[in-house]
C-alpha cells in the first residue's frame, strides 16, 4: 500500500505450495484425499487473507498441485536431465520409517531426525534421482549480488562447506596400491605419524593383514550401524583397529601405520585422511587412546601438557627433508604453499578443494508429488517423456497412503505404468519441487505456450523483496537459487539470482511463549481476532508488537491496546465535526505532522513497522488535546495511516469528503519544518573508540548504523564484518560489535 501510493507499480502476488508431504500426511489424517483437502484449505487461507485487507494480486495465483503449474515443473525438470543434472543413482540414502520415503540430506536435521516426521532417520541403499547441485558449489557460494541477511548467507556457506587444501598420494609398503587423503593442513605432513582410512574404504579389505582380517572385519559390521553424524561428533570415544599395512609418508620416506577408524567418513573427501595428533584435536585423541607417536611441527603448543595443538599463527618445526624442503621458521599459510608446490613437482599431490555439500536427492516413494517424466524403457534405456505429452497427470487413486515397500503408491497402478513404449518412473517430486520456480509463474500465470514469458521475466525479475522465514536458508532458498542458477546458464532468465533483498520475519509464538501448535492449544485464529476486534486492530497489533526480524509472543492485551487505538482515532474524527475546519493547524502540529511522515515513511522503507505506529500514536495523542482540527492535517495523517489500517482511513476519508486514499499519493514532508537538533555522539567497534559522528537527537539505532555504514571516515570497520550487537546509549556514544 506505501509504495503503490508512493507511485511504484507493485507486484505482490500470492499462491499455494501445495503438492508434498505436510499436505499429504494431513490428507491421511483426515481421511480426505489429498485433491480435495488441499483445494478447500486453499480456500480457508484465501478467506483468511482477504478478511485481512492483505492486497495481493490473486489474479496471478499459482497453486503448484495444479496440472497447468506442474506441466511447467515437469517441462524443466526434463530441462535439468537433458543438460546432465539429473541423473539415477543407486546410493545409501535418508529413509525416515515413519512417513516411508527418502529424504534429501538438507530435510534431516543435526540431530539426525526427519525435519517433519522427527523419526530418527535410518540409511537404505535405494535407487533415487539427484541434482548435480554439487556442479553450482561454487556459483552458490557468490552472494555479490544479493542483499540477504548475513545469518542467511552463513547458514548456506557452512552448508556448502568448501574447504581448500591438497590431496597427497601415499604408497603402500609392499603392495601397488596408493592411497589419496585430503587435508586442509599440507603443511602439517611431517607431524603425519599414521593414517585413516574411513571402514568403507574400498582399499580395507585389499591392504588388510591376514592376522588382522577378523578383528578389521567386526569393526566394519559395526561401524555400519552408526550414523555419520554420530561419528563425527567430536566429543565421542575413538574408536578403531590397525589393518596391519604400512604407508609411507611421502615428503620422508617414514613408515607409517595404517588403521580404520569410524570417524573418518567415507562421504567426505577422500575418506582417507593422514593423521596429524600433535595439531588435530580428533588424531590427538585417537593417539593417546592407541599409544601412537604424536610430534609436534608448528610451534606454540604444549605436547607435555597433554595438549594439541591448533594454533595457526605459529612456525613450522621439526619439517625439512633432504629433497628440497625446509619448511622451518615459516608460517602455516607459507608452508602449505610450498609442501603443495613439492608435492606437485613430484607428482605426490595436488592443491584440492572439497565441500560438504552433496547432490540433491529429489525422488520421494508417495503420492502426492508431481510425477517424474521419465519412461524406463524396454529398450533399457532412460527415455524423457516428450514435452508434447505433459503434464503427466498424476492419476487418481483409490489407496493414496505409503505402500510401505519402499515403492511409490504409483507402482500399484499398472495401468498407468505400463505403455507400449516402457514403464513409467513411479516415483514423484519432493514438495521442495514447485516452490523452486513459481515465482516466475507469477509474472506470466495463463501462459500455455511457454512457462513464462521473456517480456514479463525482463520487466519483473528479480523478486525485488522477498519475505520468509530462516527455516528454508538450506532448502527452498537454495533449491531456488540453483534452479535459478541453470536457468540462467540456459538463456531462460535475465538475472542470476532469483531473490534480490531477502528478510527473515520472525515467528509469532503463542501466549504461552511456545510455538503456536493445535496439541499445545495456544494457536489464535486470525478469524476469531477479526471478528472480535476488526481486521485493522489485528494488522496494527501485528505490526506493533516488535521488529518485524524478532520472533515474538502473541499478547491479547496488546492486541485490546491497538484496538483502543482505532477506537481513538474514530473518536477524533467524529466526536464533534464543527471542531474540523480550514486553516487552522498551529506550528506545532504542523512540526509534529511533518515529523511523523517522515518517521513513517523512512520506517515503512526499512520494514520497520512498529516504530511507525508509535509515531501514529504519538500523532493521535496530539490531536487529542486540540481545540479545532485542521482538515488538511487530518487528510495527511489518514494517508499514513493507510497501510496500517486501510478500512478505519478509508472509511474517514469518505467522512471528511476526501476522494478515496488509494487513488491519491503519498505525502511529502517538509525537512524545513522539522528542526531537530543535532548532536555528535563518539562511535566505537568493539569497544575501540574510533570517531564521531553528527545525529539528530531522536535518532534511533538503526537510524545510527544507516549513518555509520556510509561515514567516508567509519564505514571501513564495517567492511566484511557482521554485526553481532550494536549498543547505543541515548546522545552519547554507540558501540558495534563486530566479527
Ligand atoms: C591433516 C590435518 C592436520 C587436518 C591438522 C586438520 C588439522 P574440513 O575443514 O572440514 O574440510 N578429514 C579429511 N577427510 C576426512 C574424512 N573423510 N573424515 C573425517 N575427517 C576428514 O576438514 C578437513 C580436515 O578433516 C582434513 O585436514 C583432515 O584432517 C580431516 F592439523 O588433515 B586434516
Amino acid at each position: 500500500r506505501y509504495l503503490k501510493l508512493k507511485g511504484f507499480n507493485v507486484f505482490q502476488p500470492q499462491g499455494f505450495d501445495a503438492f508434498g508431504l505436510p499436505a499429504e500426511n494431513y490428507a491421511i489424517k483426515h481421511g480426505i484425499p489429498p485433491e480435495k483437502s488441499t483445494m478447500s484449505n486453499i480456500e480457508t487461507m484465501k478467506s483468511q487473507l482477504n478478511a485481512i485487507g492483505a492486497m495481493y494480486h490473486w489474479d496471478a495465483e499459482v497453486v503448484t498441485c495444479q496440472p497447468d503449474y506442474y506441466k511447467w515443473t515437469q517441462w524443466l525438470f526434463l530441462k535439468l536431465y537433458k543438460n546432465n543434472l539429473a541423473y539415477q543413482k543407486e546410493a545409501m540414502v535418508n529413509w525416515d520409517p515413519v512417513d516411508q520415503t527418502v529424504l534429501a540430506n538438507e530435510q534431516v536435521k543435526s540431530d539426525g531426525t526427519s525435519d517433519r516426521s522427527g523419526a530418527i532417520v535410518v540409511q537404505k541403499p535405494l535407487k533415487q534421482w539427484f541434482f548435480k547441485i554439487t556442479d553450482y558449489s561454487d556459483e552458490l557460494l557468490n552472494f555479490d549480488k544479493i542483499n540477504w541477511p548475513e545469518k542467511t548467507i552463513r547458514m548456506q556457506k557452512n552448508w556448502i562447506g568448501r574447504s581448500s587444501g591438497a590431496l597427497i598420494t601415499f604408497n603402500i609398503d609392499s603392495s601397488n596400491h596408493t592411497v589419496d587423503v585430503f587435508t586442509t593442513r599440507p603443511d602439517t605432513l611431517f607431524g603425519a605419524t599414521y593414517m585413516v582410512l574411513a571402514p568403507e574404504h574400498p582399499l580395507v579389505e585389499k591392504l588388510v593383514s591376514a592376522e588382522q582380517k577378523e578383528v578389521v572385519n567386526t569393526y566394519c559390521e559395526k561401524s555400519k550401524l552408526k550414523s555419520d553424524l554420530d561419528r563425527g561428533d567430536l566429543n565421542k570415544e575413538k574408536t578403531g583397529v590397525s589393518l596391519g599395512a604400512v604407508a609411507i609418508n611421502p615428503v620422508n620416506g617414514e613408515e607409517i601405520p595404517i588403521w580404520i577408524a569410524d570417524y573418518v567418513l567415507m562421504s567426505y573427501g577422500t575418506g582417507a585422511i593422514m593423521a596429524v595428533p600433535g595439531h588435530d584435536q580428533r588424531d590427538y585423541e585417537f593417539a593417546k587412546e592407541f599409544n601412537l607417536p604424536i610430534r609436534e611441527v608448528v610451534s606454540g603448543g604444549d605436547l607435555s601438557n597433554e595438549a594439541f595443538t591448533d594454533n595457526q599463527d605459529g612456525l613450522l618445526i621439526n619439517s625439512s627433508n633432504e629433497d628440497g624442503l625446509s619448511l622451518n621458521g615459516m608460517s602455516v599459510e607459507k608452508a602449505i604453499d610450498e609442501t603443495i608446490e613439492w608435492l606437485e613437482e613430484r607428482k605426490k599431490g595436488e592443491a584440492s578443494v572439497q565441500y560438504k555439500l552433496r547432490d540433491w536427492l529429489f525422488s520421494r516413494q508417495r503420492y502426492w508429488g508431481e510425477p517424474i517424466p521419465i519412461i524406463h524403457g524396454k529398450d533399457g534405456e532412460i527415455h524423457a517423456v516428450p514435452e508434447t505429452d505433459l503434464p503427466l497427470s498424476l492419476p487418481n487413486v483409490e489407496k493414496y497412503e505409503p505402500s510401505g515397500t519402499g515403492e511409490s503408491p504409483l507402482a500399484n497402478i499398472d495401468n498407468w505404468v505400463n505403455t507400449p513404449d516402457g514403464q513409467r518412473e513411479t516415483n514423484t517430486m519432493p514438495q521442495w519441487a514447485g516452490s523452486c520456480w513459481y515465482y516466475l509463474r507469477y509474472v506470466d500465470p495463463f501462459n500455455d505456450d511457454n512457462a513464462w514469458s521473456q517480456e514479463a521475466e525482463k520487466y519483473w525479475m528479480p523478486v525485488d523483496l522477498y519475505v520468509g522465514g530462516t527455516e528454508h536458508a538450506v532448502l527452498h532458498l537454495l533449491y531456488a537459487r540453483f534452479w535459478h542458477h541453470v536457468l540462467h546458464d540456459l538463456g531462460l532468465v535475465s538475472t542470476r539470482e532469483p531473490f534480490q533483498k531477502l528478510f527473515n520475519q520472525g515467528m509469532i509464538r503463542g501466549e504461552d511463549g511456545q510455538k503456536m501448535s493445535k496439541s499445545r492449544g495456544n494457536v489464535v485464529n486470525p478469524d476469531d481476532v477479526v471478528s472480535e476486534y476488526g481486521a485493522d486492530s489485528f494488522r496494527l497489533y501485528e505490526m506493533f508488537m516488535g521488529p518485524l526480524e524478532k520472533s515474538k509472543p502473541w499478547s491479547t492485551t496488546g492486541l485490546q491496546g491497538c484496538y483502543r487505538f482505532t477506537q481513538k482515532i474514530w473518536k477524533v474524527f467524529t466526536d464533534d465535526p464543527a471542531k474540523i475546519q480550514d486553516n487552522c493547524a498551529t506550528d506545532e502540529t504542523i512540526k509534529l505532522l511533518h515529523q511523523s511522515i517522515k518517521k513513517v515513511t523512512n520506517d515503512l522503507s526499512n520494514l520497520r513497522f512498529n516504530t511507525s505506529v508509535s509515531q501514529l500514536m504519538i500523532f493521535v495523542n496530539h490531536l487529542l488535546t486540540l481545540e479545532t482540527l485542521d482538515k488538511h492535517v487530518l487528510r495527511q495523517f489518514l494517508i499514513i495511516l493507510n497501510p496500517f489500517a486501510p478500512h478505519l482511513s478509508e472509511e474517514l476519508n469518505e467522512i471528511l469528503g476526501f476522494e478515496v486514499i488509494t487513488s491519491t499519493q503519498w505525502p511529502e514532508y517538509d525537512e524545513s519544518l522539522i528542526v531537530e537538533e543535532k548532536i555528535e555522539i563518539a562511535v566505537q567497534f568493539n569497544g575501540k573508540m574510533r570517531g564521531n559522528i553528527s545525529i539528530l537527537k531522536d535518532d534511533d539505532q538503526i537510524e545510527i548504523e544507516t549513518n555509520v555504514k556510509s561515514d567516508g571516515k567509519l564505514q571501513k570497520y564495517l567492511e566484511n564484518k557482521e554485526i553481532i550487537k550494536v549498543i547505543y546509549i541515548q546522545g552519547r556514544i554507540v558501540n558495534f560489535v563486530i566479527r
